[in-house]
């Protein structure tokens, strides 16, 4: 018997999660565009992490990772510490799964057919490098976050973080190429907050958010 995927719901809790409408409008937003070396790029992971204490956050559900045309399908994921990350195999051939962690959580998931997945919880913060012993250029990251407010740069570049509470914060970018980047904000309530930030490009060394 095959089981029901714990991921089957994921598309539906953002939308549950959203306070009503009153409440939204209070909230204040940081949005922008991520450079890297001048030209706009997707894939750039943007989070920010408040300097004031905010409530615990709530019991988050499974994410998935897939497999499939040989590439992992997103190829960054951010979690929250100990979230449950899927990793599914959907090619008609054997996909590995393994990290050779410098953050001192290596661990090989095995090699598997199509169809099957296994999940894996992480506990460090910063970037886990994930990747398949049969395909060497196969890769992807997963970086677990110290913050719920966090997105993915989409096309262009743009990004947005909606629903902040006001007040002061520490803004990253990570991304797989570039140097990481740093700056304070101050997001006041209701306001929008723009902003253009440029990334170096760095070598092929892989280095971790902070
Ligand atoms: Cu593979």
């Amino acid at each position: 018997m095959r089981l029901l995927p714990a991921w089957a719901g994921v598309a539906l809790a953002p939308l549950a999660a959203m306070p009503p409408p009153a409440l939204a409008q209070q909230g204040s937003v940081v949005e922008g565009v991520v450079y890297v070396r001048n030209a706009k790029s997707t894939g750039a992971l943007v989070y920010v992490i408040p300097a004031f204490a905010e409530p615990p956050v709530a019991p988050v559900e499974t994410v998935l990772i897939d497999q499939r045309n040989l590439h992992f399908v997103p190829r960054t994921l951010a979690v929250l510490p100990d979230q449950a990350v899927a990793f599914r195999n959907s090619d008609p051939i054997l996909h590995n799964v393994f990290s050779p962690d410098t953050l001192g959580e290596d661990f090989d998931l095995g090699t598997y057919p199509e169809g099957e997945w296994r999940t894996r919880r992480f506990r460090r913060l910063g970037a886990h490098v994930i990747l398949c012993h049969i395909h060497p250029e196969m890769e992807a990251y997963v970086v677990v976050l110290p913050t719920r407010h966090y997105v993915l740069a989409a096309g262009e570049g743009r990004f947005r973080i909606a629903e902040l509470p006001p007040g002061t914060y520490s803004l990253h970018v990570w991304h797989p190429r570039a140097e990481p980047f740093r700056r304070e904000i101050t997001v006041r309530a209701g306001d929008t907050l723009r902003l253009e930030i440029q990334l170096e490009r760095r070598g092929a060394t892989r280095t971790l958010p902070k």
